[in-house]
């Protein structure tokens, strides 16, 4: 048949937050920059110590579409404010009001109004996952279509994706579609994976041109015992005891999770901020400037290639 390129077996995919905290946090109104959570705190500075601010451009990723390809979002929630909706739903039997705390969490942390890098982005529920958190590579290469085909159909052409799951071992057919987001012009951050291996063993974190996030800590920039490691990964965020938001039905619930699930959205926040406050460009273009902003040698534990890049979110 002419018109398949490749066959491939279907794998069963997972989200890369193994950790769980039971404790639920609740969080007053504040006034977010001078008190904000760790992990901005920390990648608005070059090195530590923290200053206890979250200093971002005013523009905050206004105008720019990012595409959280998940469990699902709890859209809600008082994070999101109303800029949060829902894309599409490419999983089996998935129910609109059941789903999995993970996308909701990720979503918080790239874009949620207090708890996120990203305050003025908007939201976009890719569903690919179920109640369960889990999934397929088809989930996944269908909610991806989806997004390519809503950028090129769309007017506006500021579209970030986060994709905080793998598929053990490489899927060819995965990676394929991600090559194609990105020479669409659509950028892409993906977690690393939590299995402390080679992030190269899985999907999407082995797609070149995605950008592949690896976990540090959170009270110092070492390497996480969990974060999957090598020279698939570009770029290193906190990804220790993150906090974030989750499905409730008061709007306003939370939790503290560890894992490279949470470093990558922090990467498509701060694409989105790169985007609102400049322009956009092609990925390749607007990578290299998201690694040249990094700093450098602050990471420890680097091991197997792993880059000397940590994050970085541009000064206002
Ligand atoms: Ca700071």
């Amino acid at each position: 048949m002419k018109n398949v390129k490749l066959v491939e077996e279907e794998k069963k995919v997972k989200v890369d937050a193994p950790q769980r905290f039971n404790k639920r946090y609740f969080i007053n109104k504040r006034a977010e920059d001078d008190d904000p959570l760790t992990d901005l705190d920390r990648i608005d500075q070059a090195k530590r110590p923290l200053d206890g601010k979250f200093i971002y451009p005013d523009s905050a990723g206004k105008g720019v579409n990012i595409f959280i390809v998940d469990s699902g979002i709890f859209l809600t929630h008082e994070q999101f404010d109303g800029r949060a909706k829902f894309g599409g739903a490419f999983c089996k039997n998935c129910k609109r009001d059941d789903i999995d705390r993970h996308g909701t969490f990720v979503a918080s942390v790239a874009a949620g109004n207090t708890v996120g890098v990203a305050r003025k982005a908007n939201i976009i529920d890719v569903r690919v996952l179920n109640a369960k958190g889990e999934g397929s590579t088809s989930n996944m290469i269908e909610g991806l279509s989806f997004v390519i085909d809503q950028h090129k159909n769309g007017k506006n052409k500021n579209s970030v994706i986060n994709m905080s799951l793998g598929v053990v071992p490489v899927s060819r057919a995965l990676n394929d579609v991600v090559k194609e987001v990105t020479d669409a012009g659509i950028h892409i951050a993906v977690s690393a994976g939590n299995d402390s291996e080679d992030a190269c063993g899985q999907s999407p974190a082995s797609a070149p041109s995605a950008i592949t996030v690896g976990a540090t800590e959170k009270t110092s920039d070492a390497v996480t015992d969990f974060s999957n490691i090598g020279k698939c990964v570009d770029i290193f965020a906190p990804g220790r005891q993150i906090f974030g938001a989750i499905p409730a039905a008061e709007n306003d619930d939370y939790l503290v999770l560890n894992g490279t699930s949470f470093s990558s959205p922090l990467v498509a926040g701060t694409l989105a901020l790169l985007i609102s406050k400049s322009s956009n460009k092609p990925p390749a273009e607007l990578t290299k400037d998201l690694i040249k902003l990094s700093t450098k040698g602050v990471v420890t534990g680097l091991k197997k290639g792993s880059p000397d890049a940590f994050l970085r979110t541009p000064a206002p």
